[in-house]
């Protein structure tokens, strides 16, 4: 079992962390920024220390100050949250490397994932469906390409291999746009990322961001703890999510969690995973694999009861998955409404001293926050302060709870995206359930 782990992390996951390895006895180092000495976790944790200035770019993604962080205090292991360096497999290298262990996968499987077109490529080995596509990096066989797209028929979009999460693609809606579209994207892709690889898909129109929620033993032995819809976004930033994806039949659903499992026994997957998938007319398409811990876990906790971060701990402990596939009920409903620290009409960041935080409760209700009266969000980083989750015997009951808890809390000094989710909460296409991605954005164009 782990003795100490390095939280590589802040905010609410951090706290989430630390709360998982104090769950299972396990010492805490925090480390943070200049900005962040005043954070939830740190006082919380056994041991900190300060890793740099604010500038993310020189503490939380400083990898040596990181490293050097776990040889002082002889932790063993390193959670390094979402965002910051949790897919970075440099760094899963380094630390390896350095004798520790790396909470998440291998090294060699984050940099497999996070090259989109060998993603997709074991995944279509083993039997999870993908979108129809080049299957494959774009060549400089321009007749082949055009002929392709063709084939597949337009709309299609070009996507950059090392891009993902919304960066780096671009949708080609006729012949006579689609080899300046590649160019572009290919120059776009190599400056941003350093690889001009692209590939090629059929664009989905309207789609539903669907994901499936894995963890893997490293032996072999794999999980699936059902999905997800994160469609509710905006600018590719989730704003409320759900577990389960509404209105999925069951067969659907059965046959591509299953093979889910297989794609992630065949590759030995260890730690948490999430595919993504786009959900349209009944069909799932993979488009991407998370190798992280995500933000939206707490809605799948809720339905399965299993503690996602605990499995983590555990495995890089070298301990077995705690539950088998059989004993995995899914059990009621879930929604996670992000709160974050900006204008609920312009989404810019608002940074400042909370000078009152009141967290709602009451049945079915959890709050993970780093939030309390008197602390002041630094500007440096994400503008995610709380993730208010809610949970019901069935969808209905889950949101009507969240209508309370949001109408409970209160947060005062900051402006919060809290009046946002009063509204979205209330709207009859979304408690109907099933939106597909373009829902909030349209919404807005309206309401604005
Ligand atoms: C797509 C797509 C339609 N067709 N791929 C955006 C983020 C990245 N993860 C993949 N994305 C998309 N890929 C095909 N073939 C539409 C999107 C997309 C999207 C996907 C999920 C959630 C929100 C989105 C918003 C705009 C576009």
């Amino acid at each position: 079992m782990l003795d100490k782990v390095l939280i590589a992390n802040r905010g609410e996951i951090a706290l989430r962390v630390l709360r998982a390895c104090k769950e299972l006895g396990i010492k805490t180092v925090a480390v943070h920024s200049v900005a962040d000495r005043d954070l939830m976790h740190v006082r919380l944790s056994d041991e900190s220390v300060c890793v740099g200035p604010p500038s993310p770019s020189e503490s939380y993604l400083n990898i040596p100050a990181i490293i050097s962080a776990m040889e002082v205090t002889d932790a063993d292991a390193v959670h390094p949250g979402y965002g910051f360096l949790s897919e970075n497999s440099d760094f899963a290298e380094q630390v390896e490397n350095s004798g520790f262990i790396f909470i998440g996968p291998s090294a060699e499987t984050i940099r497999l994932m996070g090259d989109k077109v060998s993603a997709i490529e074991v995944m279509r080995e083993a039997g999870v469906p993908t979108v129809p596509g080049s299957n494959g990096p774009l060549d400089d066989n321009k007749e082949r390409t055009l002929s392709l797209a063709k084939e597949i028929g337009y709309p299609v979009i070009i996507k950059a291999a090392a891009g993902g999460g919304g960066r780096g693609m671009r949708v080609v809606h006729n012949e006579a746009a689609l080899l300046k579209a590649i160019y572009v994207t290919q120059t776009e892709a190599k400056s941003f990322f350093g690889d001009g690889t692209v590939y090629l898909e059929k664009f989905l129109e309207n789609p539903r961001h669907v994901e499936i929620q894995v963890i893997g033993d490293g032996k072999g032995n794999a999980i699936c703890l059902g999905d997800r819809d994160c469609s509710l976004q905006r600018r590719h930033q989730k704003v409320i999510e759900e577990a389960p994806a509404p209105g999925i039949p069951d067969a659907v659903r059965k046959e591509v969690w299953e093979t889910c499992i297989k794609a992630c026994e065949n590759l030995n997957y260890r730690g948490a995973g999430t595919l993504e998938f786009l959900y349209e007319d009944e069909r799932f398409y993979f488009i991407e694999m998370n190798t992280r811990v995500q933000v939206e876990h707490p809605v799948t906790e809720m339905v399965t009861g299993v503690d996602i971060v605990k499995e983590q701990l555990l495995i890089a402990g070298g301990q077995p998955l705690s539950i088998r596939q059989e004993d995995i009920r899914i059990t009621g409903h879930a929604f996670e409404c992000r709160i974050n620290a900006e204008d609920p009409n312009t989404f810019l960041p608002s940074p400042g001293e909370v000078k009152m935080f009141h967290a709602p409760g009451g049945p079915g209700i959890r709050v993970d926050s780093h939030l309390y009266s008197g602390y002041k969000v630094p500007p440096y980083y994400d503008s995610l302060i709380a993730k208010l989750i809610s949970y019901g015997m069935d969808r209905e009951q889950a949101l009507t709870r969240m209508e309370i808890a949001l109408d409970e809390m209160l947060i005062d000094g900051i402006r919060s995206n809290i009046p946002l989710h009063k509204d979205l909460v209330r709207d009859a296409e979304f408690q109907k359930g099933g939106v597909n991605i373009h829902y909030l954005e349209q919404k807005l164009k309206l309401r604005s």
